[in-house]
């Protein structure tokens, strides 16, 4: 230590403190490289649309209240583009994603700098294409931890790591949904699940390359669970452990114990995990929870949670016991757990003076097939629709036309109620099997208090449907099957510890009410996130006028957004 003087000390720490602030502000801006990578997997090669060449994508961790800037380049074959799915983006809707909704997509061998504004959002999103069906292959974690100089609202976790559940196709995804789209019929299912991009190995030729998750025995760990599955909804547990549920969607909920979840597609949920069992492997296992009659993939897939330490490698692998796929009493039983924690610390605040109140029914329809050509039902498309609107995506973004007054884009007239009232959860109403078409958006004020109740329908093909919003989270005050009966309904509201979500599934021939406060405005995309329902129109877009203020009004647009092609 001679060459050491009290100078050196000083100038190292200081050399030490501007390293460490230069790699602070370098964790602010991070390049997506989109291109095409080949992988491996159910014994075959093929060619998949990635970020940096990683399936799932590269993960962004910040502090809560951050922004980060993301200069996606692409490299890929068709226009994309990105959502930070969760991220409230306050005023700033220009960097949301959706195509043609809030942009146009970013066309091969050109790139665009996304600026995510965080604000109170705590706990693990996720960022995934939204164009077409690419998110299947683009996607990865968005890791929220507390703001400096403070804490979880529970002891630390010795580690965590992103658990992300995701669909592999053997087929090229795009071609699954295109070519369903042609032929008016269901897509092609999956044929596999992952986690961490892999199936595991229930599934052939994947027993190599099975995720694992390596364990020091009493520690805790936390798992922060995405669900990127394109389709269907999942129950997950690990055999022999408790999950302690902790978040939901960036929002504390009191902790749950329990065996198994149950996450929707768009959902995230943190679960600490003690490694507290003897030394050995367990299976982690995820499989559908498929209430339809679709099909689905009733296949597992699992990874390892492998303790550290000397012992000999098991012979056998304890597989968690996983509710059967159509075990709505399991879904439901998990569902009705979730409430937020709703502490000093972190506080909530649910409207009460309602000024909007939508009624929105959610539906399966049919678009008529010239000649009866199509190989859906009745030899019809299959279509979908809220309110018995089915949306048509515009070719040019919404967000432009609404900013910049272009007429023609889109209508302002989505209805605050269905056409006509019947029993929705009974009845084959053959009114409203055939919806119409359009690119119909709801305007509402700046600062009105929003009240929507979902109305899950029995046309053609009921289901949960896992309804998402952008822009904002919401409150779920309540939720019930059958239909909505606004005298009885709402005296069994939660407006006292309600969970705070970006996406709840509504039950199959169910209700579920949602409130929240209409304070950003900007053009915000409604959909379920079941993927194949988005695509055929199940979805609508909510624009929040600009307030009075400064900070009531949507921000100007960044200087380069992405042309729309003129066709
Ligand atoms: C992605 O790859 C590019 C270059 O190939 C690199 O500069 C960038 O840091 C990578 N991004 C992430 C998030 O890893
Ligand atoms: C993927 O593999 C195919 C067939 O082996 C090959 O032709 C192609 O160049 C590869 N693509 C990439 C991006 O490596
Ligand atoms: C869908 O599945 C059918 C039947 O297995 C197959 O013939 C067809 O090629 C598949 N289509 C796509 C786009 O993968
Ligand atoms: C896991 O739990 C099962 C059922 O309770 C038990 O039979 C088994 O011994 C446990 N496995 C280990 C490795 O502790
Ligand atoms: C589901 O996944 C399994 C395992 O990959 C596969 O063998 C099967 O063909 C898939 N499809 C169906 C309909 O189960
Ligand atoms: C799905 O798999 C379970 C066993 O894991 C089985 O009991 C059930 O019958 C299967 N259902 C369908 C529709 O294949
Ligand atoms: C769930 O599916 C299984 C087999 O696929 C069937 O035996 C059982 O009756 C079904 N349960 C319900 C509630 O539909
Ligand atoms: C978005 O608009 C472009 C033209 O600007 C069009 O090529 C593309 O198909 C549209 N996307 C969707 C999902 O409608
Ligand atoms: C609606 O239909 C369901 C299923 O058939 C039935 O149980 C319910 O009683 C009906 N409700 C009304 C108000 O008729
Ligand atoms: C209603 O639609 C169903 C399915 O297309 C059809 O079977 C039935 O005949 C229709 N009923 C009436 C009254 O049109
Ligand atoms: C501005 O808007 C708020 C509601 O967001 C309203 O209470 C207030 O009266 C408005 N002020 C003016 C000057 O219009
Ligand atoms: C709502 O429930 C009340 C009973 O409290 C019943 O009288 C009324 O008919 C119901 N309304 C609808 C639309 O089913
Ligand atoms: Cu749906």
């Amino acid at each position: 230590m001679a060459g050491f003087n009290k100078m050196g000390v000083i100038l190292l720490a200081a050399s030490l403190g501007f390293m460490f602030l230069q790699l602070c502000s370098a964790t602010r801006y991070y390049d997506f490289v989109l291109k095409e990578t080949n992988f491996t997997r159910l014994c075959s090669t093929k060619s998949i649309l990635t970020v940096n060449g990683s399936f799932p994508g590269p993960t962004i961790k910040v502090h809560k209240g951050e922004t980060i800037y993301v200069n996606v380049h692409n490299q890929g074959l068709y226009g994309v583009t990105i959502h930070w799915h969760g991220v409230k983006q306050p005023r700033n809707p220009w960097s949301d994603g959706p195509e043609n909704i809030t942009q146009c997509p970013i066309q091969p061998g050109s790139s665009f700098t996304y600026e995510v504004v965080f604000s109170n959002e705590e706990g693990t999103l996720w960022w995934h294409a939204h164009s077409d069906w690419t998110r299947a292959t683009v996607h990865g974690a968005i890791v929220i931890l507390p703001a400096a100089g403070t804490k979880y609202p529970f002891a630390a976790p010795h580690a965590q790591h992103p658990i992300i559940l995701g669909s592999w196709f053997k087929s090229d995804v795009m071609e699954v949904i295109n070519s369903a789209l042609a032929t008016g019929a269901d897509p092609n299912i999956s044929d596999a699940f992952t986690i961490n991009g892999q199936p595991g190995d229930l599934y052939s030729c994947s027993k190599a390359s099975t995720y694992r998750l390596k364990v020091d025995y009493g520690k805790t760990y936390m798992l922060r669970i995405i669900n990127a599955i394109m389709n269907e909804e999942q129950f997950f547990a690990i055999a022999n452990h408790t999950l302690t549920v902790v978040t939901q969607d960036a929002a504390y909920i009191k902790p749950i114990t329990t065996s198994y979840i149950m996450i929707t597609p768009g959902q995230t949920m943190d679960v600490l995990v003690t490694a507290n069992q003897p030394r050995s492997h367990y299976y982690m296992a995820s499989s559908a929870y498929a209430d339809g009659i679709v099909p689905f993939n009733n296949s597992t897939t699992t990874a390892i949670l492998q303790y550290r330490g000397n012992y000999s490698t098991p012979s056998t692998i304890p597989l968690p016991s996983l509710p059967i796929y159509n075990d709505t009493t399991a879904a439901d039983s998990f569902t009705a757990l979730l409430k937020s924690l709703a502490s000093k610390a972190h506080p909530i605040s649910v409207p009460t003076k309602i000024t909007t109140r939508i009624y929105m029914t959610i539906a399966i329809n049919e678009r008529i097939c010239p000649n009866a050509s199509c190989a859906g039902p009745d030899n019809n498309a299959i279509a979908a629709s809220l309110n018995n609107i089915s949306f048509e995506t515009p070719s040019i973004d919404i967000l432009q036309a609404y900013y910049g007054g272009i007429n023609g884009v889109f209508e302002g007239n989505f209805p605050s109620n269905p056409p006509h009232f019947y029993n929705f959860t009974g009845d084959y109403d053959n009114s409203t099997i055939y919806p119409t078409f359009g690119a119909k958006v709801k305007f509402i004020k700046y600062g009105e208090g929003v009240e929507i109740v979902f109305q899950g329908t029995n046309l053609i093909a009921p289901e949960n449907h896992p309804m998402h919003l952008h822009g904002f989270s919401f409150y779920v005050i309540g939720t019930g099957y059958g239909n909505f009966n606004a005298t009885e309904s709402p005296k069994t509201y939660n407006l006292v510890d309600p969970p705070e979500v970006n996406t709840v599934g509504v039950p199959k021939n169910g209700w579920t009410t949602i409130r929240f406060l209409a304070d950003n405005p900007g053009v915000w995309f409604m959909h379920c996130h079941l993927e194949r329902h988005s695509s055929w129109g199940m979805d609508t877009v909510i624009i929040v006028r600009n307030g009075n203020t400064t900070k009531s009004k949507l921000r100007p647009p960044p200087a380069h957004m992405p042309p729309c092609s003129k066709s």
